[in-house]
C-alpha cells in the first residue's frame, strides 16, 4: 500500500464555509499554481472559471497534510478536470505548463501591472492593453484621461504595491480610533478583512465602525472623514451614503452583492518612525517630509536593477534623518521608492490604502462576517445559504425565504447557527 492513502477516505465536505482552512497550510505549491490560474482566469473578466480554481485552491488549504500523489485526491469535491490536471502536473514534474506560460505572457504581465493601479479594473486595463499600453509608465506617458482615484493610483503606485504590514494596521487603526471618538464618543471599531484572519500583511486595512445606540452611526463617516482630512492624514477618499433599505418581501432578486453601508475607500498618509510607531499630529518632523516636492518615478519598477542608487549607498554624503520610515521588510523597498523620488530628502510617510465601512448596531454581526472575508469564503456562505437553506445572506441581514422573515443575529456564532454550519472561527477563514 502506498503511504498517504488515508486522505482519500477523510471526508471533506464540499462548501469551503463547512471547513477549517487556516492560513498557513500543507500545499502551497498546489495553490499557488491554481491561483495563478484563477487570477487570469479573472483578469480576463471569466467569473466562472475563476471561481473553480479558487474553491480547487481553497479545498487543497483545508487538507490536514500534504499531497504527494493524485490516487490521494480520489473522492475529494471540488476537483474539477481542468485543476486535477495542474495538480497532477505539478506534482509529477513540479511545475505547470500553463502556469509557466501564463506568467510568462505579456497580456498577464499588463494586466497584473494595469489592474494593480487603484481605481482600475479588468475592463480598463483590458482596454489599456489592447492601446499597447502595458505598463504605469506606458499610462503616464499616454496622456489618458484619468479619472480622480486612478491619478491618485498612479501618484501613490508603487507604495500601495507594496504589502502593509501588521505594525501599520494596527498604526492606521490608532488613527481612525482618534478620528472616530474625536467626532461620536462611544463608538466601536473593528479591524476587519485580512488582518482580522491573521494575516501578517494585505494589500489595504480595513475597519468596521458602529456605535451601540442605533442611529448615531447616521452621518458619521462623513465627520470622520472631515476630521481626518483637516489632521492631514487623507491623501485621497470617495465616501459614499447608506442606501440600504429593508423591505417587507426580502431581499430583492438576485440579491444584491453591492454593500450599501456608509463606506470610504481612502489613501492613508501614514507618518512612521523606524518603529512602525504613528507620529502624533504636533510632532515636529526632524527632516526632510517630501510632501511638497515627491513625485514617484515610475520606470523601472525592479528594484535589483537599482540597487546602485540605494539610500544606504549614499548615507555618506546624505545621513538617513531617525524619523525616517519604515517598517520590517519594507525598509530596502520604501528606502528605493524614495531614493528615486525627486524630493530633496527622504520621506517620513507612507501612502496606504484605507477602506472604511460604517453600520448600524442591528447589522454589525453580518458586517462583520460580510467584511471578514475570504472572499471566497464569503461566496461559499452565501451560495451555502441559498441552495442548501433556501436563505439570502449580505452583509445586512439573513432572510429566510420559506419562512419569509429576517432571521435577526447579534454575533457571528447566531449566524452560522441560523445557517446550520459549525461556528468557523476568522483565522480559518482563509479560503
Ligand atoms: P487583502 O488583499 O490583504 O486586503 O485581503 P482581504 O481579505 O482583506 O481583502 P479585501 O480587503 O479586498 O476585502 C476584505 C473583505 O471584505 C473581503 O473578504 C470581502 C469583503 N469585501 C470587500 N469589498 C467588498 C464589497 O464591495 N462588498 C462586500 N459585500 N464585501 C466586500
Ligand atoms: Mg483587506
Amino acid at each position: 500500500e502506498k503511504p498517504g492513502l488515508e486522505l482519500a477516505v477523510v471526508s471533506v465536505p464540499s462548501y469551503a464555509c463547512q471547513r477549517h482552512t487556516p492560513l498557513l497550510h500543507h500545499n502551497t505549491t498546489l495553490t499557488d499554481a491554481l491561483s495563478i490560474l484563477a487570477e487570469n482566469a479573472e483578469l480576463g473578466e471569466n467569473e466562472g472559471r475563476g471561481v473553480a480554481f479558487r474553491r480547487a485552491a481553497a479545498l487543497l488549504k483545508s487538507l490536514p497534510q500534504e499531497v504527494r500523489g493524485a490516487e490521494q485526491l480520489r473522492g475529494l469535491p471540488c476537483l474539477g478536470e481542468h485543476s486535477l490536471r495542474v495538480i497532477k502536473e505539478v506534482l509529477e514534474d513540479g511545475v505547470s505548463h500553463e502556469v509557466e506560460t501564463t506568467t510568462h505572457s505579456e497580456q498577464f504581465k499588463a494586466m497584473k501591472a494595469l489592474t494593480g493601479i487603484f481605481g482600475v479594473g479588468a475592463k480598463t486595463a483590458d482596454r489599456w492593453f489592447r492601446e499597447g499600453i502595458h505598463t504605469p509608465s506606458d499610462l503616464q506617458r499616454s496622456g489618458h484621461t484619468l479619472n480622480r482615484a486612478q491619478r491618485a493610483g498612479l501618484q501613490y503606485y508603487d507604495e500601495l504595491n507594496l504589502p502593509v504590514t501588521k505594525p501599520e494596521a494596527v498604526a492606521i487603526g490608532q488613527i481612525v480610533e482618534r478620528a472616530v471618538h474625536a467626532v461620536l464618543p462611544g463608538a466601536e471599531i473593528t479591524l476587519i478583512g485580512g488582518f482580522r484572519r491573521g494575516k501578517q500583511t494585505g494589500h489595504d486595512v480595513d475597519f468596521l465602525i458602529t456605535h451601540p445606540d442605533e442611529g448615531r452611526e447616521e452621518g458619521l463617516m462623513r465627520k470622520v472623514v472631515s476630521w481626518l482630512e483637516a489632521q492631514g492624514f487623507l491623501l485621497y477618499q470617495k465616501t459614499t451614503g447608506n442606501s440600504y433599505l429593508e423591505s417587507k418581501e426580502g431581499p430583492a432578486r438576485p440579491a444584491s452583492n453591492m454593500d450599501r453601508f456608509e463606506r470610504c475607500f481612502s489613501i492613508f498618509r501614514l507618518r512612521t518612525d523606524n518603529e512602525g510607531r504613528e507620529i502624533q499630529t504636533g510632532t515636529e518632523i526632524q527632516t526632510g517630509d517630501g510632501s511638497q516636492t515627491y513625485s514617484p518615478t515610475l520606470t523601472n519598477t525592479d528594484p535589483h536593477t537599482h540597487s546602485d542608487t540605494h539610500p544606504h549607498t549614499k548615507t555618506d554624503s546624505h545621513p538617513l534623518p531617525q524619523t525616517l520610515v519604515v517598517v520590517g521588510d519594507h525598509a530596502q523597498k520604501v528606502s528605493w521608492v524614495l531614493g528615486h523620488s525627486q524630493c530633496s530628502g527622504p520621506r517620513s510617510w507612507r501612502a496606504v490604502r484605507v477602506d472604511l465601512v460604517v453600520s448600524p448596531y442591528s447589522q454589525f454581526a453580518f458586517a462583520l462576517l460580510g467584511w471578514t472575508g475570504s472572499k471566497l469564503f464569503e461566496r461559499e456562505l452565501r451560495r451555502w445559504a441559498v441552495h442548501e437553506k433556501a436563505m439570502t445572506l449580505s452583509s445586512h441581514a439573513l432572510y429566510d425565504r420559506k419562512r419569509t422573515q429576517y432571521l435577526r443575529a447579534s454575533s457571528e456564532e447566531e449566524i452560522f447557527a441560523h445557517l446550520g454550519l459549525e461556528y468557523i472561527p476568522p483565522c480559518d477563514r482563509n479560503a
